[in-house]
């Protein structure tokens, strides 16, 4: 089962063994014995939703199905072939999918998801939307799923597969990043992106599993109960624009851990030392070491766990120069195509001097 590859961060909801009531240098408050007999979820944390669209968006989100940590798993399709028995999938359209084409259904899918009941979308804090760049179904329903949970109050991050090895998956890539960026812009939205990509992978699952561990952490970062960041903390995170004026549009979002070295063939834009738009920083206590040397950024938060938890460093960034040599590819590839396209059909063509004209 594809879980055990994911690092193991979770923490229990609910649970009832951490140390509430240990002091600690700036917790003003004492957490009364009512509330730990209540159970009561921390108010730290963020909740929740992870949706995967398309075939890879939906293999990455499999195994947070029953990860304690989320609030809700849901896998929206325009086909049923990427479901495995007993999952449930929203199949938006006929059922036929998209056949890597991103116009297909763009038309359906768009009506449809905003016509979506709140339970079909799974409306809480934050939404990690997970999607191929490539296809032509996540790559639609992916940003237009974002645009409705942007508009419906829910903060969203995306994660999303870039394929450029053939020239379809790269001119798709290219247009996806495009819609998001205009989402973002449109919508006047921050969205923070985790980009991977499958194109110096030996492996698809490779990249599957780093994908997995990077939507792990991440689910760490924004849920595990802490002193000093709370969730308005986490929500400006991930919105650095509310508090410090950082630009709208398409963000690098990378995350640092010790235990999970990222391959950054793999995870694109995350060694950029340019300063960052926000930081969120969780260690073991205030005095740990970090495992990296925080760039300067206009926004930082730094809080410690209530409970035994692996460091976890969370950065957002304008710097998505990772994002200009797609596009350059892309370009590249675009140029290829059009001088070899059809090079021999069309001398063929040319010479209309057959002698049997069908
Ligand atoms: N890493 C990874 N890549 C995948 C996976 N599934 C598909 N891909 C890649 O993603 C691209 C195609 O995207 P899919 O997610 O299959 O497409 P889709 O969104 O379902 O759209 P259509 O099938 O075209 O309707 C190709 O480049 C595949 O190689 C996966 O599980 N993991
Ligand atoms: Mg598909």
């Amino acid at each position: 089962m594809t879980q055990a590859t994911v690092v193991d961060i979770t923490v229990t909801k609910g649970s009832n063994d951490m140390d509430l009531i240990a002091p600690t240098p700036s917790d003003p408050n004492t957490i009364s014995e009512s509330q730990v007999n209540e159970k009561k979820p921390l108010s730290s944390a963020v909740t929740v939703t992870v949706a995967g669209a398309g075939g890879a968006g939906i293999n990455l989100s499999r195994p947070f199905r029953t990860d304690p940590r989320i609030n809700s798993v849901l896998f929206f399709d325009t086909s049923m072939t990427n479901i495995r028995p007993g999952e449930s999938v929203n199949v938006i359209t006929n059922g036929s999918g998209s056949g890597s084409n991103r116009s297909e259904n763009a038309a359906d899918i768009q009506r449809n998801i905003s016509a979506m009941e709140k339970e079909e979308l799974g409306l809480n804090d934050v939404a990690i939307v997970v999607f191929s760049l490539a296809g032509g179904s996540g790559s639609v329903c992916g940003p237009l799923l974002i645009r409705e949970y942007a508009r419906r109050g829910v903060r969203p991050i995306a994660v999303v597969v870039a394929d450029t090895s053939h020239a379809v998956g790269a001119n798709n890539t290219l247009n996806t990043l495009k819609t998001l960026n205009s989402i973002a812009l449109n919508n006047e939205l921050v969205i923070p992106v985790i980009v991977l990509s499958n194109d110096l992978a030996s492996r698809r699952g490779d990249v599957d599993k780093m994908g997995m561990n990077l939507i792990s952490v991440l689910t760490g970062l924004l849920t595990a109960p802490t002193y000093e960041v709370d969730r308005n903390d986490r929500l400006n995170w991930i919105n650095p624009s509310k508090v410090a004026g950082s630009s709208l549009g398409v963000k690098i979002l990378s995350l640092n851990t010790p235990g999970l070295t990222v391959d950054t063939d793999i995870v694109l834009g995350t060694q950029s030392n340019d300063m960052v738009d926000s930081l969120l920083v969780l260690t073991s206590s205030p005095d740990d070491d970090l495992v990296i040397k925080l760039p300067p950024a206009r926004l930082k938060k730094s809080g410690f766990y209530i409970d035994k938890h692996p460091q976890i460093i969370g950065k957002i960034s304008s710097d998505i120069s990772s994002i200009e040599k797609i596009i350059d590819h892309v370009e590249r590839m675009k140029n290829l195509s059009n001088a070899n396209s059809h090079k021999a059909v069309d001398r063929l063509a040319s010479n209309s001097s057959d002698d049997l004209i069908l």
